[in-house]
């Protein structure tokens, strides 16, 4: 076993402490940091399953050059020739890269260095443009500089939660659970406001329904309502901020009545009424915002309509109160940071002649970028048409995550050189790569990311790099060097950057930026790798990280005095209206499709798709509709769905559920080519943009759908992958020990029996055994190597959905008996296995019928009961509020307490 390394969890923003030990075989054990203060050692279920992502598996392992491997210099040599070609014959401006909030500070500040200082252009966007550019608008907007005024402790400190647009019980399950600890030991309240009946709702104590798209006037009536009730902070407004008659006057425009909004928002006015006499009546109360305001065309004006409701009433930068803006990747806060998007230059700083004098002067260049770059839409948008000659993605996967993917598709295969860093060898963009390059993933990259609420904590390396894979920051180190550029890009270790970077943060500063690392830009290597999580600012006097204790203590909080960041150090009410979604329903598209994250899987599945307890929560990428919605369209659970938008079309399978609104369908975002013959949301999502912001909207895209008959449905169950023929539907899961396909196709494209030749075409006759009932049209095939199951399909025609479970457990046996062989082809298991359904608690592997059964046998328990007895639901807890519902629907008691 190595000795114990404290680092932090690669996935979401709450930014949590792991600590992982390896053992003598190489596998790595992961548990939460108890010293963390994101996280106090415990970890979500994506977060437990770290060791299940590891290894070499799937692992892009040595540089490729137009398919062949090449060695580092080879790759490094071309990729700088390239680009150094490119902006000589097409100037700066021909080149972008597209960058990720998954990539370390260090990382990050490199790109950024490199194409705003070098290269000279602005052209470095990132997948933060499809994530937090509102909410980095607004806080711009209002505070003159993009700060999230509170931290953690507030989200304990709170007496009222309002939850806009987030589904943290699914997204920031660790910070959730906080919110339930508040509720049900200090009586806190929870307030969601989302269109659909979220996992997280189960919790709340107020959810508000609302029509998709209406916060503006949702927060604008609530502004109204705070200051005909005399709930404004007037001292606050007038000595701290600038601009309330107007935001309160557009407000009253917009939002005059309680009728009028909920109407506009398609909610009861009771509801509304007591949404507005809480948020009133509570002095502690925080505003928790995410993507369901965020992705949106109005998303910047929807943060400032929360924004203003805060600053009307003074509730800002105290503890308990304040608009949270919670971040998405690990660290989507440190590209923010870096400047990382193109409308920002570095360190906070903008395109302003001060800030470029000050950045061309510490960068000691003469080429720095004078005006913004294309924003991530645009700048595919522009490729497109050709006008991008090179393109180099970093850490993140546009042909499967930027809306109106087709077009990126296009726009990928039309630029000339494309390049492409990633730790995964198969993913939709690398598909295109000219030059693929092998970077260090989790575990064995070294830096620094900044979680939600501004801490800066150390991803530490505790494994050896797979193959060849390189840092990121190293990667692109190399390239500025063979670009000419050696003295600006000779870092030894991302130390080196580290300190670099926090002194652009502190130089010239005179307190004018909030962020301010000046304490940090004299670290020592060995400070560097001890470093604490710590919160910024940082500034120099104050602190001696080296012996900081593990919880920085300080106040880190803004503005509870004012002290803003714009030029009379006054925050901005902004005058904001509704408007409403920019591409409308019409009769051809009458449903409006939102999209969003599931529990256990992450983005486009390169890490969680590994996992097959994570695989197992959810199996097939779902459409979910509104019971009235599905009888409409002829549609029943588990149906086929054709789906088309102005943009492009998929086919999956339908969920019904009465947590949807009518007229309303939810997909996961995770699905992509690689899972999925179509099920990628991003080919249907539209990509119109917040025209402040530039975030498109990917929670409201017009559809239409229609029932999808196949011919014929089959299961094939393998032990290695299969690359299968072309097919309307097919999904791929990693199960424990095999892989699992649930397939469907029409006879015209491929029938079952030619399917099977193809499938099955590896196997000598003798190895194979089926059964075969033609009048049913059913088949199933079993292959063997000697007397170990290797492959299994089922079909039916028409449309089924199998059922795995068990036939899944038979890939684990060395050998299968003859009962058991006769009984898999009638499709009956010899010793029948419990099926334990769909997995609810991935900690301990306990499954909906598990849970169902104990509800059955014991009619009063309630939901810690199932925690005593399955342990469900007593780690992470993401699970508990999908135990809960199966608690009310089966315990019998449960209708009684209701
Ligand atoms: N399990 C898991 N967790 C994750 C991730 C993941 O991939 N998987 N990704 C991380 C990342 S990068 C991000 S950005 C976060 C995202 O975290 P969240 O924003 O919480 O997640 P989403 O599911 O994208 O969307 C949130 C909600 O917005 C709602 N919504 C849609 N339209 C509207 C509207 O008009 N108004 C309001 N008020 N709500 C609306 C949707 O119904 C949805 O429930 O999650 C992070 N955490
Ligand atoms: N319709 C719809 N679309 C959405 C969203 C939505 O809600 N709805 N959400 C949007 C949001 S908020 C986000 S954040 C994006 C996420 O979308 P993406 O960023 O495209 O998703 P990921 O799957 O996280 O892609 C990360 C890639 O980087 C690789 N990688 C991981 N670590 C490293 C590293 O250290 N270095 C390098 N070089 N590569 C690495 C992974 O293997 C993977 O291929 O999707 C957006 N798209
Ligand atoms: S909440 Fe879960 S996914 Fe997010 S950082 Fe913590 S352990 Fe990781
Ligand atoms: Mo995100």
């Amino acid at each position: 076993m190595t000795s114990p390394v404290k680092t932090t969890c690669p996935y979401c923003g709450v930014g949590c402490g792991v600590i992982t030990t390896t053992d003598a075989d190489g596998k790595t054990h992961v548990a939460g940091d108890p010293d963390h203060p994101a996280n106090y050692g415990k970890l979500c279920s994506k977060g437990s399953a770290l060791g299940d992502t590891l290894g070499t598996k799937d692992r892009l392992l040595t540089p490729r050059l137009y398919g062949q491997d090449v060695s580092w210099a080879q790759a490094l040599d071309h990729v700088a020739a390239q680009l150094t070609a490119t902006i000589r014959e097409y100037g700066p401006d021909s080149v972008a890269f597209y960058v990720s909030g998954q990539l370390l500070t260090e990382d990050y500040y490199v790109a950024n260095k490199l194409m705003k200082g070098f290269i000279g252009s602005a052209n470095i966007d990132t997948n933060s443009r499809l994530c937090m550019s509102s909410s980095v608008a607004g806080h711009k907007r209002a505070f003159g500089e993009d700060i999230v005024p509170g931290h953690y402790d507030d989200w304990d400190k709170t007496d009222l939660a309002v939850l806009v647009g987030s589904n943290a019980a699914w997204c920031h399950p660790i910070l959730f659970q906080r919110l339930i600890r508040n509720q049900n030991e200090r009586g806190m309240k929870m307030v969601i406001i989302d269109p659909r009946r979220t996992p997280s709702c189960d919790s709340a104590d107020l959810h508000l329904p609302i029509r998709p798209g209406t916060d503006v006037s949702l927060f604008n009536g609530l502004l109204v309502y705070l200051a005909d009730n005399g709930f404004e902070d007037s001292h606050y407004c007038r000595e701290y901020t600038r601009g309330h008659p107007d935001a309160l006057q557009a407000a009253r425009e917009d939002a005059p009545d309680l009728l009028t909004v909920a109407q506009r928002c398609d909610i009861s006015p009771d509801r509304l009424e007591a949404f507005y006499q809480l948020f009133s009546q509570t002095e502690n109360s925080l505003t928790i915002y995410s993507q369901g305001v965020n992705q949106s065309s109005q998303g910047t004006d929807k943060v400032n309509a929360i924004i203003n409701c805060h600053l009307f009433t003074g509730r800002i930068g105290r503890p308990g109160q304040g608009p949270f803006s919670v971040t998405g990747q690990p660290n989507a806060m440190g590209g923010r940071e870096v400047g990382g998007l193109a409308n920002t230059l570095a360190a906070h700083m903008d395109f302003d002649d001060d800030s470029i004098q000050i950045v061309k002067e510490f960068w000691q260049t003469e080429t720095v970028a004078t005006q913004p770059g294309l924003k991530a839409i645009d700048l595919f948008n522009h490729m497109a048409e050709g006008k991008i000659k090179a393109l180099w993605v970093m850490g993140t996967n546009p042909a499967a995550s930027v809306p109106n993917a087709n077009l990126v598709h296009d726009a990928l295969q039309k630029c000339p050189l494309v390049i492409v860093s990633d730790c995964i060898d198969n993913t939709d963009t690398l598909q295109h790569a000219h030059i693929a390059l092998p970077a260090q993933g989790w575990g064995e990259k070294d830096g620094t990311v900044t979680n939600s609420e501004r801490r800066i904590s150390r991803q530490r390396r505790f494994l050896a790099p797979a193959g060849q894979a390189k840092a990121d920051f190293w990667i692109l180190a190399e390239v500025a060097k063979r670009m000419g550029w050696q003295d600006a890009f000779d870092y030894e270790s991302p130390a080196d950057v580290f300190r670099e970077y926090s002194a652009l943060t502190a130089y010239k500063n005179d307190n004018h930026r909030g962020l301010n690392l000046s304490g940090l830009a004299d670290l020592a290597a060995d400070e560097y790798n001890h470093l604490s999580p710590i919160q910024w600012p940082v500034p120099a006097a104050a602190n001696n990280p080296a012996t900081a204790p593990a919880t920085h203590a300080n106040d880190q909080r803004f503005f509870a005095q004012g002290g803003y960041f714009t030029p009379d150090g006054r925050a901005r009410f902004v005058p904001v209206r509704y408007i409403p979604p920019q591409q409308e329903t019409s009769p051809t598209f009458p449903i409006v499709l939102n999209s969003g994250r599931l529990r256990d899987q992450w983005h486009t599945m390169t890490r969680t798709g590994k996992s097959a307890r994570l695989n197992d929560h959810i199996k097939e990428p779902l459409l979910t509709l509104h019971p009235e919605d599905a009888k409409k369209h002829n549609l029943v659970s588990g149906s086929f769905i054709k789906v088309k938008s102005r943009q492009g079309d998929a086919i999956l399978r339908c969920d019904i559920s009465d947590n949807q609104r009518r007229g309303e369908a939810f997909m996961p975002m995770h699905w992509n080519n690689q899972y999925a013959a179509q099920a990628c949301v991003a080919q249907l999502a539209q990509n119109n943009t917040d025209p402040l912001s530039g975030q498109p909207e990917m929670k409201y895209t017009p559809i239409n759908m229609a029932l999808w008959k196949p011919d014929w449905s089959g299961l094939l169950i393998t032990r290695t992958a299969l690359t299968l023929p072309n097919l309307s539907y097919w999904t791929k899961r990693l199960s424990t020990d095999c892989f699992v396909y649930q397939i469907a196709a029409k006879n015209v494209e491929i029938t079952p029996q030619q399917f099977i030749d193809h499938v099955f075409d590896d196997f000598p006759a003798q190895n194979i055994q089926s059964v075969q009932d033609r009048k049913k049209s059913t088949a199933a095939i079993a292959a063997f190597h000697q007397n170990r199951l290797e492959r299994l399909f089922f079909t039916h025609s028409g449309t089924v959905q199998y059922q795995s479970a068990w036939l899944e457990k038979l890939f684990a046996k060395e050998q299968i008996s003859t009962e058991d062989r006769r009984s898999l082809l009638a499709g009956k298991s010899a010793q029948p296995q419990e099926d334990v359904g769909p997995l609810i608690c991935s900690c301990f592997g306990v499954g909906a019928n598990q849970i169902k059964t104990v509800c059955q046998d014991n009619p009063h328990i309630e939901l810690d009961g199932i925690g005593e007895i399955l342990k469900a639901g007593t780690n992470c807890g993401s699970c508990r509020s999908e135990i809960r519902n199966i608690v009310e629907k089966f315990a019998p008691a449960a209708n009684e307490r209701a």
